[in-house]
Protein backbone atom coordinates (compact mmCIF):
# COMPACT_ATOMS: atom_id res chain seq x y z
CA UNK A 1 0.00 0.00 0.00
CA UNK A 2 1.01 3.78 -0.73
CA UNK A 3 2.28 5.38 2.17
CA UNK A 4 -0.80 7.71 2.11
CA UNK A 5 -3.44 5.32 2.48
CA UNK A 6 -1.78 3.92 5.40
CA UNK A 7 -3.82 3.40 8.80
CA UNK A 8 -1.53 2.17 11.68
CA UNK A 9 -2.56 1.76 14.85
CA UNK A 10 0.12 1.52 17.80
CA UNK A 11 -1.09 -1.16 20.94
CA UNK A 12 0.56 -0.32 23.82
CA UNK A 13 0.13 -1.41 27.43
CA UNK A 14 2.34 -3.75 29.76
CA UNK A 15 3.39 -6.93 29.96
CA UNK A 16 -0.07 -9.07 30.18
CA UNK A 17 -2.11 -5.81 29.98
CA UNK A 18 -4.14 -7.98 27.16
CA UNK A 19 -2.42 -6.46 23.97
CA UNK A 20 -2.51 -9.59 22.01
CA UNK A 21 -6.13 -10.55 22.98
CA UNK A 22 -8.06 -7.19 22.52
CA UNK A 23 -6.01 -7.27 19.07
CA UNK A 24 -7.35 -10.38 17.83
CA UNK A 25 -11.19 -9.16 18.77
CA UNK A 26 -10.01 -5.72 16.46
CA UNK A 27 -9.00 -7.47 13.71
CA UNK A 28 -12.22 -9.41 13.75
CA UNK A 29 -14.74 -6.45 14.21
CA UNK A 30 -12.53 -3.71 11.56
CA UNK A 31 -10.27 -6.28 9.26
CA UNK A 32 -6.99 -5.28 10.35
CA UNK A 33 -3.27 -7.35 10.07
CA UNK A 34 -2.24 -7.65 13.57
CA UNK A 35 1.62 -7.11 13.66
CA UNK A 36 2.87 -8.32 17.07
CA UNK A 37 6.09 -7.49 17.42
CA UNK A 38 6.91 -10.14 20.01
CA UNK A 39 5.52 -12.26 17.90
CA UNK A 40 7.85 -11.22 14.79
CA UNK A 41 10.92 -12.04 17.28
CA UNK A 42 9.91 -15.26 18.37
CA UNK A 43 9.26 -16.45 15.06
CA UNK A 44 12.54 -15.36 14.10
CA UNK A 45 14.50 -17.10 17.05
CA UNK A 46 12.71 -20.43 16.11
CA UNK A 47 13.97 -19.65 12.39
CA UNK A 48 17.46 -19.98 13.24
CA UNK A 49 18.38 -16.36 12.25
CA UNK A 50 21.37 -15.04 12.43
CA UNK A 51 19.99 -12.20 14.83
CA UNK A 52 18.27 -15.31 16.48
CA UNK A 53 20.35 -16.38 19.99
CA UNK A 54 20.71 -12.31 20.48
CA UNK A 55 17.10 -11.53 20.24
CA UNK A 56 16.69 -14.86 22.76
CA UNK A 57 19.14 -13.80 25.22
CA UNK A 58 17.40 -9.85 25.35
CA UNK A 59 13.79 -11.44 25.52
CA UNK A 60 14.86 -13.69 28.87
CA UNK A 61 16.41 -10.65 30.02
CA UNK A 62 12.82 -8.56 29.60
CA UNK A 63 15.05 -6.31 27.87
CA UNK A 64 14.56 -4.58 24.02
CA UNK A 65 15.85 -5.62 21.05
CA UNK A 66 17.68 -3.52 18.91
CA UNK A 67 15.49 -0.87 17.26
CA UNK A 68 16.72 -1.63 13.61
CA UNK A 69 16.07 -5.45 14.51
CA UNK A 70 12.38 -5.11 14.82
CA UNK A 71 11.68 -2.27 12.55
CA UNK A 72 13.20 -4.53 10.12
CA UNK A 73 10.91 -7.27 11.20
CA UNK A 74 7.31 -4.85 11.08
CA UNK A 75 8.39 -3.51 7.75
CA UNK A 76 8.37 -6.57 5.75
CA UNK A 77 5.22 -7.72 7.42
CA UNK A 78 4.19 -4.21 6.44
CA UNK A 79 4.67 -4.95 3.19
CA UNK A 80 4.11 -8.52 2.50
CA UNK A 81 0.37 -7.72 3.36
CA UNK A 82 -2.57 -6.08 0.61
CA UNK A 83 -3.95 -4.47 3.59
CA UNK A 84 -3.73 -0.67 4.76
CA UNK A 85 -4.80 -1.06 8.14
CA UNK A 86 -2.50 -2.32 10.59
CA UNK A 87 -2.30 -2.63 14.41
CA UNK A 88 1.51 -3.11 15.89
CA UNK A 89 1.35 -4.73 19.21
CA UNK A 90 3.76 -4.36 21.72
CA UNK A 91 5.58 -1.50 19.78
CA UNK A 92 7.05 1.23 20.29
CA UNK A 93 8.26 0.30 23.70
CA UNK A 94 10.84 3.18 23.97
CA UNK A 95 11.53 6.57 22.66
CA UNK A 96 14.47 5.05 20.51
CA UNK A 97 12.00 2.20 19.14
CA UNK A 98 9.42 5.19 17.60
CA UNK A 99 12.16 7.33 15.99
CA UNK A 100 13.31 4.64 14.44
CA UNK A 101 9.88 3.30 12.78
CA UNK A 102 9.12 6.82 11.70
CA UNK A 103 13.15 7.00 9.99
CA UNK A 104 12.33 4.21 8.37
CA UNK A 105 8.92 3.35 7.77
CA UNK A 106 8.03 7.13 6.74
CA UNK A 107 4.51 7.14 8.96
CA UNK A 108 3.14 7.87 12.28
CA UNK A 109 0.35 6.53 14.05
CA UNK A 110 -2.72 7.60 13.35
CA UNK A 111 -4.18 5.71 16.91
CA UNK A 112 -2.26 5.03 19.92
CA UNK A 113 -4.04 2.73 22.11
CA UNK A 114 -2.42 2.39 25.70
CA UNK A 115 -3.98 -0.73 28.17
CA UNK A 116 -3.19 0.64 31.76
CA UNK A 117 -3.48 -2.16 34.04
CA UNK A 118 -1.60 -2.21 37.36
CA UNK A 119 1.23 -4.34 37.61
CA UNK A 120 -0.11 -7.27 40.00
CA UNK A 121 -2.78 -7.82 37.55
CA UNK A 122 -0.34 -7.91 35.03
CA UNK A 123 2.15 -10.35 37.19
CA UNK A 124 -1.26 -12.61 37.66
CA UNK A 125 -2.39 -12.59 34.12
CA UNK A 126 1.45 -13.40 32.32
CA UNK A 127 1.87 -16.65 35.06
CA UNK A 128 -1.44 -17.95 34.34
CA UNK A 129 -0.72 -18.08 30.80
CA UNK A 130 0.92 -21.35 30.18
CA UNK A 131 2.36 -21.12 26.82
CA UNK A 132 5.99 -21.86 27.28
CA UNK A 133 7.02 -18.22 26.43
CA UNK A 134 10.64 -18.10 28.28
CA UNK A 135 9.90 -14.90 29.51
CA UNK A 136 6.76 -15.54 31.71
CA UNK A 137 8.57 -16.49 34.85
CA UNK A 138 8.73 -14.53 37.80
CA UNK A 139 12.19 -13.21 37.09
CA UNK A 140 11.69 -12.47 33.69
CA UNK A 141 8.64 -10.49 34.60
CA UNK A 142 10.43 -8.18 36.83
CA UNK A 143 12.66 -7.08 34.57
CA UNK A 144 9.80 -7.03 32.18
CA UNK A 145 7.78 -4.35 34.24
CA UNK A 146 11.05 -2.38 35.45
CA UNK A 147 12.17 -1.97 31.62
CA UNK A 148 8.19 -1.15 30.95
CA UNK A 149 8.14 1.77 33.48
CA UNK A 150 11.21 3.06 32.78
CA UNK A 151 10.74 3.19 28.94
CA UNK A 152 7.59 3.26 28.15
CA UNK A 153 6.07 7.00 29.70
CA UNK A 154 7.68 8.79 27.40
CA UNK A 155 5.93 7.23 23.83
CA UNK A 156 2.67 7.37 26.16
CA UNK A 157 3.40 11.19 26.62
CA UNK A 158 4.90 12.15 23.43
CA UNK A 159 1.50 10.36 22.12
CA UNK A 160 -0.92 12.43 24.28
CA UNK A 161 0.48 15.59 23.79
CA UNK A 162 -0.69 14.93 20.24
CA UNK A 163 -3.67 13.95 20.69
CA UNK A 164 -3.24 10.35 19.25
CA UNK A 165 -3.44 8.68 22.41
CA UNK A 166 -6.45 6.32 23.82
CA UNK A 167 -6.09 5.33 27.35
CA UNK A 168 -8.03 2.18 28.40
CA UNK A 169 -8.41 0.72 31.66
CA UNK A 170 -7.29 -2.61 31.09
CA UNK A 171 -8.86 -4.49 33.64
CA UNK A 172 -12.67 -6.17 33.72
CA UNK A 173 -13.78 -8.55 31.41
CA UNK A 174 -12.16 -9.51 27.34
CA UNK A 175 -14.88 -8.52 26.37
CA UNK A 176 -15.83 -5.68 28.54
CA UNK A 177 -12.64 -4.43 27.66
CA UNK A 178 -13.15 -4.53 24.10
CA UNK A 179 -16.47 -2.22 24.22
CA UNK A 180 -14.40 0.51 25.25
CA UNK A 181 -12.17 0.16 22.20
CA UNK A 182 -15.04 -0.50 19.61
CA UNK A 183 -16.05 3.03 19.03
CA UNK A 184 -12.34 4.16 18.93
CA UNK A 185 -12.47 2.47 15.53
CA UNK A 186 -16.48 2.44 14.95
CA UNK A 187 -15.86 5.13 12.26
CA UNK A 188 -14.02 3.16 10.02
CA UNK A 189 -15.86 0.67 8.06
CA UNK A 190 -14.33 -3.15 7.73
N1 LIG B 1 -6.05 -12.02 29.51
C1 LIG B 1 -6.13 -11.10 28.53
N2 LIG B 1 -7.11 -10.21 28.79
C2 LIG B 1 -7.63 -10.56 29.99
C3 LIG B 1 -8.66 -10.01 30.80
N3 LIG B 1 -9.35 -8.93 30.44
N4 LIG B 1 -8.94 -10.61 31.97
C4 LIG B 1 -8.24 -11.71 32.37
N5 LIG B 1 -7.26 -12.28 31.64
C5 LIG B 1 -6.96 -11.71 30.46
O1 LIG B 1 -2.84 -11.50 27.74
C6 LIG B 1 -2.02 -12.07 28.75
C7 LIG B 1 -2.79 -13.19 29.45
O2 LIG B 1 -3.89 -12.63 30.11
C8 LIG B 1 -3.35 -14.24 28.48
O3 LIG B 1 -3.31 -15.49 29.08
C9 LIG B 1 -4.80 -13.78 28.27
O4 LIG B 1 -5.66 -14.84 27.98
C10 LIG B 1 -5.12 -13.15 29.60
P1 LIG B 1 -2.23 -11.02 26.35
O5 LIG B 1 -3.35 -10.56 25.50
O6 LIG B 1 -1.32 -12.06 25.84
O7 LIG B 1 -1.39 -9.75 26.88
P2 LIG B 1 -0.19 -8.96 26.18
O8 LIG B 1 -0.33 -7.55 26.61
O9 LIG B 1 -0.16 -9.26 24.73
O10 LIG B 1 1.01 -9.64 26.97
P3 LIG B 1 2.47 -10.00 26.44
O11 LIG B 1 3.07 -10.86 27.50
O12 LIG B 1 2.45 -10.50 25.06
O13 LIG B 1 3.11 -8.55 26.49
P4 LIG B 1 4.62 -8.16 26.38
O14 LIG B 1 4.60 -6.75 25.99
O15 LIG B 1 5.36 -8.50 27.62
O16 LIG B 1 5.18 -9.18 25.30
P5 LIG B 1 5.65 -9.00 23.81
O17 LIG B 1 5.42 -10.29 23.13
O18 LIG B 1 5.10 -7.78 23.22
O19 LIG B 1 7.21 -8.80 24.01
C11 LIG B 1 7.98 -9.83 24.61
C12 LIG B 1 9.43 -9.40 24.68
O20 LIG B 1 9.94 -9.22 23.36
C13 LIG B 1 9.69 -8.06 25.38
O21 LIG B 1 9.78 -8.20 26.78
C14 LIG B 1 11.03 -7.67 24.76
O22 LIG B 1 12.07 -8.37 25.35
C15 LIG B 1 10.85 -8.15 23.31
N6 LIG B 1 10.38 -7.09 22.41
C16 LIG B 1 11.29 -6.15 21.98
O23 LIG B 1 12.46 -6.16 22.34
N7 LIG B 1 10.86 -5.17 21.11
C17 LIG B 1 9.58 -5.10 20.67
O24 LIG B 1 9.27 -4.18 19.89
C18 LIG B 1 8.65 -6.06 21.13
C19 LIG B 1 9.07 -7.03 22.00
MG1 LIG C 1 1.29 -10.06 23.43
Amino acid sequence: PSKGSLFVTFVLGGPGSGKGTQCAKIVEAFGFTHVSAGDLLRREIASGSAYGSVILSTIREGKIVPSQVTVELIQKEMESSDNYKFLIDGFPRSEENRKAFEKTIGAEPDVVLFFDCPEQEMVKRVLNRNQGRVDDNIDTIKKRLEIFDELNWPVINYYSQRGKLHKINAVGTVDEIFEKVRPIFAPLSK
